[in-house]
């Protein structure tokens, strides 16, 4: 039996997991008076998920910046100048430390970030036993180490990552805007490497770098047209670091920062038409209002990450997450094992 012919259809689903989205279509969706747009997008969030219910997961950077690459919104990319320190890979003890706090502050996932265009193989052996050592606490692990070799991510599926991020950022099209050190055909071939390895798939993108709405069309379908859905898809919205590239630009021309209606509507579009994954509402928290991410969680995003910081920007934090969940009503998805309630 195929994912489509288990789940329940609804109207505004009619086959779960298509793949074969239209630009048109998306573009139609985008267009929907928005509080249809959120409404259909809840009806579909309420089919397939435990509407209420939002993951936490937790991020750390394990290595941090000096990274060759030059992604413009980057503040670890060694071509901006935003102050970011480089460090080494961490011992495997202080990242163990640090997810031992996570799952205490009621952390489902942990998810680990290094500022590489891709991993040495010198490297796997301690990646490899940092995966085992957080999973052996209980928690699902996620990695984003740039680039992976199909032997690489196999070494990673062995050891039992659970998810591996490596966004698109954007449409493929604007691509080469963004980065100029590797193509959107790069990407696609490392989550490809992934989704062989049996991995699961974590990978979104951007909003706010002062795309047009037809690029945010685009960015969804290259997701929801992808082979098979990513399991979870992070939208982010920039945050603008001073030093990088997009983040001078838009302290600049200060009009392009997204709004939050584009904001939710884009959260939308990506629940439609990607029913069954994980929608995680990611970088960008900090400086959204409770209302805006509300509504967010309305149009069907049912993850965040916790904490005070992401890799190397600010977040939420977790005592104002924990006003905002009891604000809304909203509980942490349970987990595996047992997860602390967040008050
Ligand atoms: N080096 C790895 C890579 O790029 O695949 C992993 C780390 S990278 C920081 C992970 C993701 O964080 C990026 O793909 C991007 O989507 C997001 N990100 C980085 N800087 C950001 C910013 N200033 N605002 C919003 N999202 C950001
Ligand atoms: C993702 O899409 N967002 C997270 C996670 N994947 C690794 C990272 C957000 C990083 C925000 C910028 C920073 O902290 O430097
Ligand atoms: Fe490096 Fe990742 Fe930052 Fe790009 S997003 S500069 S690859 S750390």
């Amino acid at each position: 039996m195929t994912i489509s012919e288990a789940l329940p259809r609804t109207e505004t689903a009619p086959a779960v997991g298509r793949t074969d989205w239209t630009r048109d279509e998306i573009a139609a969706l985008f267009d929907l008076p928005f509080t249809e747009l959120v409404f259909r997008a809840a009806e579909v969030h309420r089919a397939h998920h435990a509407a209420g219910e939002v993951q936490l997961a937790t991020l750390l950077s394990i290595k941090t910046g000096g990274c060759p690459e030059d992604c413009g919104y980057c503040s670890q990319s060694a071509s901006a100048d935003a102050g970011v320190k480089a460090t080494k890979l961490m011992d495997v003890r202080e990242v163990l430390q640090n997810a031992a706090r996570a799952k205490d502050a009621g952390s489902q996932r942990f998810c680990m970030g290094a500022a590489w265009r891709n991993p040495k193989d010198r490297d796997m052996p301690a990646i490899v036993e940092i995966v085992k050592g957080v999973r052996a606490l209980g928690m699902e692990t996620c990695m984003t180490l740039g680039m992976l070799t199909p032997a690489q991510a196999d070494q990673l599926a062995e050891a039992g990552l659970d998810y591996y991020n490596h966004n698109i950022d954007t449409a493929p099209e604007r691509y080469a805007e963004v980065i100029t050190t590797r193509t959107f055909e790069d990407r696609l071939d490392t989550l490809a490497n992934v989704r062989a390895s049996g991995i699961n798939v974590c990978t979104g993108g951007i909003v706010g770098m002062g795309e047009s709405r037809a690029d945010r069309v685009g960015f969804i379908h290259a997701l929801a047209t992808l082979p098979r859905h990513p399991e979870s898809v992070p939208v982010n919205a920039l945050v603008p670091v001073k030093g990088t590239v997009l983040g001078d630009m838009l302290a600049d021309t200060p009009l392009a920062k997204i709004d939050d209606i584009e904001f939710v509507r884009t959260v939308a579009v990506a629940r439609i038409t990607m029913p069954l994954s994980m929608v995680r509402l990611s970088a960008g928290r900090e400086s959204m209002t409770d209302a805006a991410q509300a509504l967010c969680f309305l149009a069907g995003a049912n993850s965040i990450f916790t904490g005070d910081t992401l890799l190397t920007a600010p977040n939420a934090g977790d005592d104002r997450d924990a006003a905002l969940f009891a604000r809304l009503g909203l509980k942490p998805l349970a987990g595996p094992e047992p997860l602390a309630v967040c008050h």
